[in-house]
C-alpha cells in the first residue's frame, strides 16, 4: 500500500539539467513547461555569444522523431521552415570504373513523398536555449563542469569559470544530458549491476566544405543527401542554408595517417572523388584537410539509465551510436519526448516514471546502435553490390504496392515513430518472407529443370529405339 494517494504523492519540483548541448536544453522545455524550477548546467561558455564553437559537426538531419518531439513544444515550426534544408532522397556518386561519375538519386519516400531536414547543430542549438529562457522558471548556468555527484543527497559539485572555484549545488531530479563522454554516468558505473559496453570503430572522420558556386548557388543538386560510398571509406555532403555543403569523410585512421603528403592527398581525392575535388578546391582540400585531425566515433550502450528515482540520463549520454543512420539527435529527442509522456501518465511520479523510462527505452535505444553499427558496414560497401541494390528496389517496389503491409527498415526508422526495435522485428520479418518466396520460387525453378531433364532425357532414349528399329519386313 503506498503512504499517500498517488495525487498527494511528495512531488518533487527542482530539475537540475546536466549539459546544455541539444538534448538537455529541449530536456528543460520540457520540464519547464511542466512547472518545475530548472537548472541548466553547461561545461561551455553561452555559444550564442561566442563566434567560434569547438566540437562536433556543422550539421545533421533532423527527421520524423525528432520532430515529433520539437512540435510537442511548439519550436518545430520555427526550426524546420526556417532553418532547415529539405532533402527528398540520397544522391549517390558511383566510384570510377564500371560508370566513372555516374550518379543515381534514390529518393526517401517514393510513396509520400516525405522528406528529412539539414540543419546547422549551432543553429539548433542556439533556438532552443532561447527557447528555454521563454520559461520563467529557467536558469541557465554556464561555464559550470560537473565534477562529482552525490547521489544519496543528489548533491552536485561543479567547477565554475576556468578558475578553481567550486560551488554545491542539489536538486530532486538530475537529468544527465552530458553527452558521450557523461559525468553523471561516470558516477552511475560505480553502483553494482550497471552494464556498460563501449566501441571506438575503426574509422574516424574529418569535415571539409564545398563553398557556394561564384553567383551563390549549390554546387551540387540541392534536395540531397550526397553520398560517396567507397568500400574501405565513405563520404557525405549535407547542405546549409549558405549554399555552402558540409563534407564528411570516414575512413581508417591508418588510412587518414597514410595521406600525409599533398600529393597523396590529391592523388587520392582524383581517383576516388573526382567530381568533390574541383568544388571543394585543392586549395581548400589541403588547407582543411592538414589543418584538423581526424576526429574517433564511439558506440555506447548500458542500462539502467536511472538511479532510484532521482537521477536519469538522455541522449549521448544513455546510448551514443555511430551516425551512419542520422539518428543520434534524433532519439535523443525521442528520449525527452518518451520521458514527458511518462511524466502525464504516472502523474509526475519520479519513482514510477525513472524505472519506466529504462524499462521500455533501453531496447529501443540498443537496437538504434545496432542498426546505426549494421549501416557501418552495409552503407560504404553493400551500396556498390548489385544484389544489396536490387533488394533495395524490390523493398521500394513492395511498399509503393502495399505501402501499409511492406515498410522498408529506413522508412520505419526515419518517418514513423514506432519503437526502434519493432523497425528491427519488422525487418527480420520482411528478409524472412523474401527468403520464403525466393524459397518457393527456387523449388519452382529446380522442379521446372527436373521434368525438362527428364523428358529431355526421356526423349533421347525413345527416340533412338524408334529410329533404329528396322521395320519388319
Ligand atoms: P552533446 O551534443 O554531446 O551535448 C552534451 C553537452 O554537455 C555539451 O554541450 C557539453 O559541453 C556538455 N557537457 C559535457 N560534460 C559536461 C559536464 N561534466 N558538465 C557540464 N556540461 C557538460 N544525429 C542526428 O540525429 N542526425 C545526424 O545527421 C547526425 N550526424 C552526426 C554526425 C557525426 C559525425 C556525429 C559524431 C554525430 C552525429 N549525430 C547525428 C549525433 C548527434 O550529434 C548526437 O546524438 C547529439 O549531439 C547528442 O546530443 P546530446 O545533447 O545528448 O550530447
Ligand atoms: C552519416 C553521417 C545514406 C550524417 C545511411 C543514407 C549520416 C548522416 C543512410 C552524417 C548514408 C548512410 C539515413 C538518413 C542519414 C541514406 C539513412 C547518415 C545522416 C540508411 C553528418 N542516413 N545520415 N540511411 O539513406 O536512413 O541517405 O554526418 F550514407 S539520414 Cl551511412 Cl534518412
Amino acid at each position: 500500500m503506498p503512504a499517500f494517494p498517488a495525487r498527494l504523492a511528495p512531488q518533487p519540483r527542482s530539475v537540475a539539467i546536466v549539459g546544455g548541448g541539444l538534448v538537455g536544453s529541449l530536456s528543460a522545455c520540457f520540464f519547464a513547461k511542466r512547472g518545475f524550477q530548472v537548472d541548466l548546467y553547461e561545461y561551455r561558455e553561452d555559444i550564442r555569444r561566442t563566434e567560434h564553437v569547438r566540437g562536433r559537426t556543422i550539421n545533421l538531419t533532423l527527421s520524423a522523431r525528432g520532430q515529433a518531439a520539437l512540435r510537442r513544444l511548439g519550436l518545430e515550426r520555427a526550426l524546420v521552415a526556417e532553418h532547415g534544408v529539405a532533402l527528398r532522397g540520397r544522391m549517390v556518386h558511383h566510384a570510377a570504373g564500371a560508370g566513372a561519375g555516374a550518379l543515381t538519386a534514390v529518393p526517401y519516400d517514393p510513396v509520400d513523398n516525405q522528406c528529412i531536414y539539414s540543419i546547422s547543430r549551432r543553429y539548433l542549438n542556439e533556438v532552443l536555449l532561447t527557447a528555454t529562457e521563454k520559461y520563467p522558471n529557467v536558469r541557465l548556468h554556464f561555464r559550470h563542469k560537473l565534477v562529482a555527484i552525490n547521489f544519496k543527497e543528489n548533491q552536485m559539485t561543479f567547477q565554475v569559470g576556468e578558475e578553481n572555484s567550486q560551488v554545491q549545488r542539489s536538486a530532486s531530479l538530475v537529468v544527465g544530458a552530458d553527452g558521450a563522454f557523461s559525468a553523471v554516468r561516470r558516477q552511475m558505473m560505480k553502483a553494482p549491476l550497471f552494464q556498460y559496453s563501449q566501441r571506438y570503430i575503426e574509422h574516424g572522420y574529418l569535415e571539409l566544405c564545398i563553398p557556394p558556386t561564384a553567383d551563390g548557388k549549390f554546387a551540387m543538386a540541392e534536395q540531397y543527401l550526397h553520398v560517396w560510398p567507397r568500400g574501405s571509406f565513405m563520404m557525405i555532403a549535407l547542405p546549409n542554408q549558405d549554399c555552402s555543403w558540409t563534407v564528411t569523410l570516414f575512413m581508417s585512421f591508418k588510412q587518414f595517417e597514410a595521406l600525409d603528403t599533398t600529393k597523396a592527398l590529391l592523388d587520392f581525392f582524383g581517383q576516388h572523388f573526382p567530381d568533390a575535388l574541383p568544388l571543394i578546391g585543392t586549395e581548400r582540400l589541403i588547407k582543411d584537410y592538414f589543418s584538423t585531425k581526424p576526429s574517433p566515433l564511439i558506440s555506447i550502450k548500458c542500462n539502467p539509465y536511472h538511479v532510484g528515482s532521482s537521477v536519469i540520463i538522455v541522449g549521448d549520454a544513455a546510448h551514443a551510436m555511430v551516425p551512419f543512420y542520422g539518428q543520434g539527435m534524433n532519439a535523443g529527442f525521442e528520449d525527452c519526448l518518451i520521458l514527458d509522456n511518462l511524466m502525464q501518465q504516472y502523474n509526475e511520479d519520479f519513482s514510477k516514471v525513472l524505472p519506466k523510462y529504462s524499462e521500455i527505452r533501453n531496447k529501443d535505444a540498443e537496437a538504434i546502435c545496432d542498426l546505426a553499427m549494421y549501416n557501418y558496414y552495409e552503407m560504404r560497401d553493400l551500396m556498390n553490390h548489385k544484389s544489396f541494390l536490387l533488394r533495395k528496389k524490390l523493398d521500394n517496389a513492395l511498399y509503393q504496392i502495399i505501402p501499409k503491409l511492406w515498410i522498408p527498415l529506413y522508412i520505419s526508422v526515419t518517418f514513423t515513430s514506432e519503437g526502434y526495435s519493432w523497425c528491427l522485428k519488422n525487418k527480420y520479418w520482411q528478409d524472412k518472407a523474401i527468403r520464403a518466396v525466393l524459397g518457393v520460387f527456387g523449388m519452382i525453378m529446380l522442379l521446372v529443370v527436373v521434368l525438362f531433364i527428364f523428358f529431355f532425357i526421356h526423349a533421347i532414349i525413345e527416340t533412338p529405339c524408334k529410329l533404329f528399329i528396322v521395320p519388319e519386313l
